[in-house]
């Protein structure tokens, strides 16, 4: 089972002008054939499907453990989009549709909000799950993702501009890079086959990229999280050694990220989300808060909220 954290992985930047093109390019990053929802259902129904687990655990734990990291960021793609998505300047819709190549679904089938799509509109489809069920295919068949999602990952950083792309993709570049190794370092272990002597593969200068900085600088480049308070303890067996690129010792952190609260997007009435009207169902659920025995302000955080009981707690702290 999964539990569930109301905290983006990553810290990324307030709505600022939209950017409809963009938005769709950064589906790719979502829903393409190396999108993170092909890694998050790769890894989670070779996990689901893993026999022999308990002699094979060190494996198993990687994989499982990897699947967890990766609903976070298909997480944080959807929070890219949509932040691409939002209008914080009053800008028209007319504006955002003088642009050329903005997918349409985006308004229609969706509230200015990221779709199970790639960046041609084409829905996900779980053809993109390899499950064989052979513990050695499926992991040089997950090196082999983790490549092709940081060369998506580039070129998405390239074409867009957007400050919420540029800081997804810093992240996530980053952190493909953690995924890529383990995959590597779990093949050579079983086969003796040394994948990482193929690194760079492909080469992507993240020393040269500004938005990866922040993230190398706290070792994120190396270092595995345990996604379970208790769980997965095996990851140690796999995830250790130097890193093939830099030298330096890799590191499993027995604590998940601190991350970041999302800011919360405002409401977009020319596309029904939440609604035509959001002040009515504001003040539905403030009464049923009420009836419900809550306090007055909401307890979940956001970033860009203090005026909620949490945010003033917090604005206190800091
Ligand atoms: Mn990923």
């Amino acid at each position: 089972m999964i539990q569930r954290i109301d905290r983006l992985q990553a810290e990324l930047p307030p709505p600022s002008t939209v950017d409809a093109k963009g938005a769709k390019i950064v589906q790719e990053l979502m829903g393409g054939r190396f999108g993170e929802m092909s890694t998050l259902m790769n890894y989670t129904f070779q996990s689901f499907n893993f026999r022999n687990r308990q002699k094979a655990r060190p494996f198993y734990d990687l994989i499982a453990n990897i699947a967890a990291e990766e609903y976070g960021h298909i997480e944080l793609v959807a929070t890219a989009i949509n932040t691409m998505l939002t209008d914080a300047s009053g800008e028209s819709l007319d504006d955002v549709f003088d642009e050329s190549m903005f997918n349409p679904a985006h308004f229609i089938a969706g509230g200015r909000g990221a779709l199970p799509q790639d960046s041609r509109g084409n829905p996900w489809t779980g053809d993109y799950v390899f499950s064989s069920g052979d513990l050695i295919e499926d992991l040089t068949h997950n090196f082999f993702l983790e490549t092709g999602a940081r060369n998506n990952k580039l070129k998405v950083y390239q074409m867009v501009d957007h400050p919420a792309a540029k800081a997804l993709t810093g992240y996530l570049l980053v952190r493909g890079g953690v995924h890529q190794v383990a995959y590597a370092r779990a093949v050579e272990k079983i086969t003796g086959a040394d994948l990482t002597k193929m690194f760079p593969t492909p080469r992507i200068p993240t020393a040269k990229i500004p938005e990866c900085q922040p993230h190398i600088a706290k070792d994120l480049h190396r270092t595995l999280y345990r996604f379970s308070p208790s769980d997965y303890q095996e990851i140690v067996a796999v995830f250790n050694g130097p890193h093939p690129e830099t030298g330096e010792d890799l590191i499993v952190s027995d604590s998940m990220p601190e991350g970041a609260p999302p800011f919360d997007l405002p409401a977009q009435t020319d596309v029904f989300a939440p609604d035509y009207a959001p002040e009515e169902i504001a003040e539905i659920a403030q009464k049923l808060r009420v009836a419900a025995g809550l306090p007055d302000e909401p307890l979940g955080v956001v970033a860009n909220d203090t005026e909620s009981l949490m945010g003033k707690v917090k604005d206190k702290l800091t």
